[in-house]
């Protein structure tokens, strides 16, 4: 990757299309010197933000407004100019040819904020969240990010590991100093606060598996025989019809999905073929095979009955599938058609004898217990306890905070065992690099190209 820092980079920071304004991006040494070769303008020096034109020689390109960052006090630490142009692709274009020709580069993905990360303007939990801000599919998501992008995260991270830091510090001193007398940490005292830091470890790697959701989302596909009810469930969840309702088995036959917001879970819900024993045709039956697939990729399951009518041979079809699929799925039961009367040889005892997460009753067609049913799918998550100071795990720093805790328990172990400064010290350094790592301190190149590669290029 082409991270050279002493060139001036360029870059649409702005998505491409047709747009009112776009932006562009002009970053490094040679910042200033490169748009003065290309804009005009009559606005005063001392004004920040100036109006004119870019230029090719004596032909005008595009009228502008020009806002100059002066360093350090600038998104990426150097000369910075956000160009404000029309949102044109032919005009952009031709702008950032411009800019090529009088001493700029193309920036690569992410260089932007590579560089702050390089100028220690952000350390690199924050400079990771700027790309999960951007992603986010909720508003929940994104407030998690956010988070992490003003520093919460990161100052959660210093905090325990100046703690640890500061555990060494004593540590050392006892080896250093063993005859002298003075009031080093006792052994338990050293104990409780191993414990501490441990615990502040535990509770962030907790929140790994909410913030993966809370990024990521998660699939829940709706299962069950045909006419159960699931495309109407569909519907009434999204509140439009997307999906085609009728009386007649077989009609769903490739499965649709939408992606909504679920108590901040961005939550793509799967309609499926029904499953039956016969399917009507070759399309209904390669739409089942789908269903089965689709069944092995979710994260959850709705499975639904009609409760207006009895259990059939399809319905235990369906339990049989299910069993020998051995999934490690959760499956909500859902007794539709309530608005119905209860079929009385609707057998929901022997329904009930399936492994489900939970059961809930509802009317698709009423749309009777749908923000219910939308609830447990996010308590079943594990989101719905959701707090403003959330903050978002990605795999790299669980990995690093498990590193962490596993060296934190072993230091614990050997001051209890023997009260070996010297070894314990060597683990709680071990400690220390992880939680550095995380904030970006002493972090191989191909991992820094590696985090900042999959960023857009502009950002
Ligand atoms: N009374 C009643 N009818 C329903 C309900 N849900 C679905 N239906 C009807 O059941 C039939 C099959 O519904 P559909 O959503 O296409 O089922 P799918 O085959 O599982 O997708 C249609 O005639 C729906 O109007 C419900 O809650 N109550
Ligand atoms: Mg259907």
């Amino acid at each position: 990757m082409n991270y050279l820092k002493e060139d001036t980079i360029t870059a649409l920071s702005t998505a491409a299309g047709r747009s009112a304004i776009a932006v562009i991006r002009l970053s490094g040494q040679e910042a200033f010197q490169v748009i003065s070769k290309i804009f005009q303008t009559k606005s005063k020096p001392e004004q920040q933000v100036k109006h004119g034109y870019i230029v090719d020689g004596a032909e005008k390109k595009d009228e502008v407004l020009c806002a100059f960052f002066t360093a350090p006090h600038t998104y990426t630490g150097e000369n910075l100019v956000e160009i404000s142009v029309h949102g044109n692709t032919l005009i952009i274009n031709e702008i950032l040819n411009l800019l090529y020709k009088n001493g700029a580069r193309p920036a690569e993905p992410g260089e932007f904020t590579y560089r702050a990360f390089l100028n220690g303007k952000k350390d690199l939990a924050k400079a990771e969240a700027v790309c999960s801000l951007i992603t986010s599919k909720t508003t929940t998501s994104a407030k998690a990010a956010l988070n992490n992008v003003s520093g919460i995260f990161s100052q959660k991270i210093k905090n325990i590991r100046d703690s640890v830091t500061n555990l060494i510090a004593f540590m050392e001193a006892n080896l250093d100093h063993p005859e002298e007398n003075i009031m080093f940490l006792s052994r338990d005292e050293k104990l409780l606060r191993l414990d501490s830091y441990i615990e502040s470890i535990q509770n962030l790697l907790n929140s790994y598996r909410a913030s993966k959701i809370l990024q990521n989302g998660i699939k829940v596909a709706i299962i069950g025989k045909p006419n159960a009810g699931k495309s109407s469930l569909l519907n009434a969840i999204l509140g439009k019809n997307r999906a085609i309702v009728t009386d007649i088995a077989g009609t769903t036959t490739d499965a649709i999905e939408e992606t909504i917001d679920c108590h901040g879970i961005p939550l793509t819900i799967m309609d499926t073929a029904g499953l039956r024993d016969h399917a009507g045709n070759s399309i209904e039956f390669l739409g089942q095979e789908k269903t089965k697939e689709i069944i092995a990729s979710a994260d959850m399951l709705i499975w639904m009955f009609d409760t207006s009518s009895q259990l059939d041979q399809n319905d235990a079809q369906i339990a049989d599938f299910l069993k020998k699929s051995n999934l490690n799925t959760p499956v909500i039961g859902v007794l539709n058609k309530s608005d119905l009367p209860l079929n009385s040889s609707c057998d929901i005892d022997s329904i009930l004898q399936s492994n489900f997460s939970t059961v809930i009753k509802i009317s698709a067609k009423t749309e009777t217990g749908i923000s219910k049913l939308l609830d447990e799918i996010a308590k079943i998550a594990g989101v719905s306890d959701y707090s403003s100071d959330y903050v978002m795990i990605n795999s790299r720093h669980f990995i690093l905070l498990q590193n962490a805790l596993d060296t934190l328990i072993r230091t614990k172990q050997v001051l209890t065992a023997k009260d070996a400064d010297e070894i314990a010290c060597f683990e709680a350094v071990s400690a220390q690099a992880a939680l550095n790592e995380i904030l970006g301190i002493n972090v191989k190149q191909d991992i820094l190209d590696t985090i900042f590669s999959t960023f857009c290029i502009g950002k």
